[in-house]
């Protein structure tokens, strides 16, 4: 059942469509099971780091920060959904008075998120200090504009189409850039890193390409009709793209700098991959 907002009302679908029972608590499950593994994964990073040669150590740790902060955005995201509806006749009716769900609360977590994910990326493939500061300066100020311009539409999609695809292409323009800025320091991973690592970095270019696209998509779903389905399939969709932008782009930098701390000789990381004598003794063209 659809009951339109009012002029000047928030206006994201979920503010005005009716939930079945079954949909409700899907969505509730999702946003349950999403900050679940994000504050779970905290232990997991925070462990990782001491198997690392000292200099890598930073990029799990700052994984445990995206996890802490992301978590504690989708714990209010969640709470403010239970807040949001109230069951009567069958079904969970967005509020009139009161809370009103809003995915806006995720893109203010992002300007915290994205700028350390993308941080990560240059020390994860140890790039010099001057190449690193430049490039991630560069990655900071695509991924700002993008989730900027993607916020002035997201605030009241449902009113203007026009308006929501407008800033959506704009928004896509500095992702686009980010998307060259990230191929440019897997670039140099490739050609930095020990030779059984170098096809690592442009693996995950792909990786990155597709669960960082996630996000778009979750953005322009509404268009496709305000339905109950859609609700939780953009919820969905956004809690795909947050365990894995965020929590396995983590492990897989984490197993990275484990092969790679070994393959540089440091003594836990060998031990931690329990590869035998091979691993220990680092191939001779390793840099
Ligand atoms: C928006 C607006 C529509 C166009 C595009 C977008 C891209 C968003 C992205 C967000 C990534 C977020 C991450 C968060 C981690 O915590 C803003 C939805 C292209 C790529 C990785």
């Amino acid at each position: 059942m659809i009951t339109r907002p009012a002029p000047g009302a928030p206006t994201s679908i979920e503010n005005y469509v009716a939930l079945t029972a079954t949909q409700y608590e899907l969505g509730s499950l999702i946003l349950m099971v999403s900050y679940g593994a994000q504050f779970a994964f905290i232990l997991f990073f925070l462990a990782s780091a001491t198997q690392l040669a000292p200099r890598y150590r930073i990029v799990p740790v700052l994984s445990a920060v995206v996890m802490l902060s992301s978590g504690l955005s989708l714990l209010r995201e969640a709470t403010l959904w239970q807040d949001s509806y109230s069951y009567a006749e069958g079904l969970y009716r967005p509020m009139s008075e009161g809370n009103t769900f809003s995915n806006v609360f995720r893109y203010g977590n992002w300007f915290i998120t994205t700028p350390i994910l993308l941080v990560q990326l240059g020390l994860a493939m140890a790039l010099d200090r001057a190449q690193r500061h430049r490039r991630s300066t560069r990655m900071i100020a695509a991924t700002t504009l993008m989730i900027a311009t993607g916020m002035a539409g997201q605030f009241g999609e449902s009113d203007d189409w026009g308006r929501l695809n407008l800033w959506g292409l704009v928004s896509t323009v500095f992702f686009v850039w980010l998307l060259v800025e990230v191929r440019g320091v897997l670039k140099i991973g490739i050609t930095g890193s020990p030779a059984p690592l170098r096809a690592w970095p442009g693996n995950l270019f792909w990786f990155f390409l597709a669960t960082w696209g996630l996000y778009p998509i979750a953005y322009a779903l509404p268009q496709l009709g305000a339905t109950g389905d859609l609700v939780v399939w953009r919820q969905f969709t956004f809690s795909v793209a947050d365990l894995t932008t965020k929590l396995l782009y983590g492990i897989i930098l984490s197993r990275f700098l484990l092969r790679r701390s070994a393959l540089e000789g440091h003594g836990p990381a060998v031990e931690a991959l329990g590869d035998g004598p091979a691993m220990a003794a680092p191939p001779t063209d390793f840099r």
